[in-house]
This record gives C-alpha cells, sequence and structure tokens, in this order.
C-alpha cells in the first residue's frame, strides 16, 4: 500500500481510497466510482455525522436491538473499509454477516469471507442455497440461514433494485447511504445518510445502550438530511 503521508489534510480520506486499491481482487472495479460519488455527497454534508443521520442511527439501532434474526449483508467495499467495524457490530449486536455480492463471483466471495475471517468473522455466503425473489442473475443469490431467514437486515451501499426486493421480501431494512436521493435510500425502512466507517461504531455504541425507537419517519428524515445540506450550502462564502 502506498501510503498517504499522516499530516495530509484529507488523509483519511486518502487512506480509505488505498484500502479500497489495496483489495483490488475483492472489490469491484464499479465499487471505485459507487465510492466517489459517495465522496461528492459527503463533501455536501461536511463530512460530519449529521443531526437526523444520528436518529437514524437510533431508530437503527433499535430494530436490530428488537430483531430475532439480524443479519448485516456486506460487499466488496464494506469490507475493504470497514470489516472490523462490522465485525465490532456483529458481536455486540449478535447479527450474522453475509457476504452478498451485486457482482458476483466464487473468488470475490472467497476472498470477502478471509478478509472477514482475518476480522473474527465466519461469514456466510460461500454456500448460497437461496435466491432473492424478482432479482435475476448472480446476484439474487443468498444463504438460507442468512439473508434467507432474516427479519432485520442491515444492506450498506446497496444497490436500490436489490433493497426493493428485500423489502418486497418482507424483511426490515436498514441502510447506510451518503446519498439521500438514491433508490436505495428512498426505499430502505431507515436509511443512515452518514459515511459508513464514521456511522459503524456510532451504530455499535448504539445498539450496545439498547436504543429503543417508537416512532421513526424515513421520508421525514431523508427531508432533514437534505434541508441540512442545503442549509450548509447557503452558508458556504
Ligand atoms: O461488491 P459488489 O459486487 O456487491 O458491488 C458493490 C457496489 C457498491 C458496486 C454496488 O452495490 C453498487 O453498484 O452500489 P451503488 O448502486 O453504486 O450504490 C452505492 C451507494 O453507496 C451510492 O449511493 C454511494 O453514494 C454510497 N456510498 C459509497 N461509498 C460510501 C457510500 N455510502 C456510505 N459510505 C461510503 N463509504
Amino acid at each position: 500500500m502506498t501510503l498517504p503521508p499522516e499530516d495530509h489534510p484529507r488523509y483519511k480520506s486518502l487512506m480509505a481510497r488505498e484500502k479500497l486499491v489495496e483489495a483490488a481482487d475483492a472489490v469491484a472495479r464499479q465499487g471505485l466510482i459507487a465510492h466517489g460519488r459517495g465522496e461528492a455527497f459527503d463533501y455536501l454534508l461536511g463530512e460530519q455525522t449529521c443531526p437526523p443521520a444520528m436518529d437514524a442511527i437510533r431508530a437503527a439501532a433499535s430494530m436490530m436491538v428488537g430483531a430475532t434474526n439480524p443479519v448485516i449483508s456486506v460487499n466488496g467495499n464494506v469490507v475493504a473499509l470497514a470489516a472490523r467495524e462490522v465485525a465490532h457490530l456483529s458481536e455486540v449486536s449478535g447479527a450474522k454477516v453475509e457476504i452478498n455480492l451485486f457482482h458476483r463471483t466464487p473468488e470475490r466471495v472467497a476472498a470477502l469471507t478471509r478478509m472477514m475471517g482475518d476480522a473474527g468473522v465466519k461469514a456466510l455466503g460461500e454456500n448460497d442455497d437461496a435466491n432473492i425473489p424478482g432479482l435475476t442473475s448472480e446476484r439474487a443469490k443468498c444463504c438460507s440461514d442468512g439473508i434467507g431467514s432474516a427479519d432485520v437486515i442491515l444492506v450498506p451501499l446497496e444497490d436500490g433494485d436489490r433493497c426493493r426486493a428485500l423489502v418486497d421480501m418482507g424483511k426490515q431494512v436498514i441502510t447506510i447511504d451518503l446519498n439521500p436521493l438514491s433508490r436505495t435510500a428512498q426505499t430502505a425502512h431507515v436509511t443512515i445518510v452518514d459515511e459508513l466507517t464514521r456511522c459503524l461504531p456510532l451504530l455499535t455504541e448504539s445498539v450496545r445502550d439498547g436504543s429503543e425507537v417508537e416512532d421513526f419517519d424515513n421520508k421525514k428524515n431523508l427531508q432533514k438530511v437534505i434541508g441540512f445540506i442545503s442549509d450548509r450550502l447557503s452558508r458556504i462564502e
């Protein structure tokens, strides 16, 4: 890995790029484009966890705490950027971790399984024996003892089609997505509009605190995020 200098003003951001490049065999090339889109939205947010995102984190934690069979669905970007943070959340919440890929190949699933293993998690995904109805091709594949039987599922950085299909299966769906306008953000039951590595520790802490949230309106929360971005932009000189 070509490490950026630690005193670089954008050190964290450059390190994230390095992690994705270093895991090139496990990350889809399309994942690099997706990351760039995320970076652009993070600039608009001021690279901070905004107050409505904090509300969404508490609502997501409450759903995970109340779940019978919670699952964290991870893809190439998520494992490359946050394997340890996912492992920690899995440990605290009791959620299983499943590798579920949009651009699925057996080689990528095996590489990502190894990376999650290095972080201390025995991830599901290699022995797929079920399908997400309504999706075609490799991206429909999942595990019956993971996503197939989950009641609550956290799917960070998800594609809109699959998020819709999971909702249609009757799952309670939580996503993490920096783009409040994406189809995934608009379709999930709880959308945390925040950067993955920044919000996962906050989510884990909130699960540990036993967060209880009864009424959460995702559409209203997304409006608040958009309001937050607009206010910020209108104040920039
Ligand atoms: O590993 P695979 O094969 O499953 O593929 C993974 C990607 C990410 C390529 C696939 O799921 C995909 O195409 O996703 P999308 O539809 O581009 O959606 C990803 C969303 O995540 C976009 O809205 C980005 O803005 C957002 N995003 C990217 N990086 C981050 C992020 N959100 C939070 N934190 C990030 N670090």
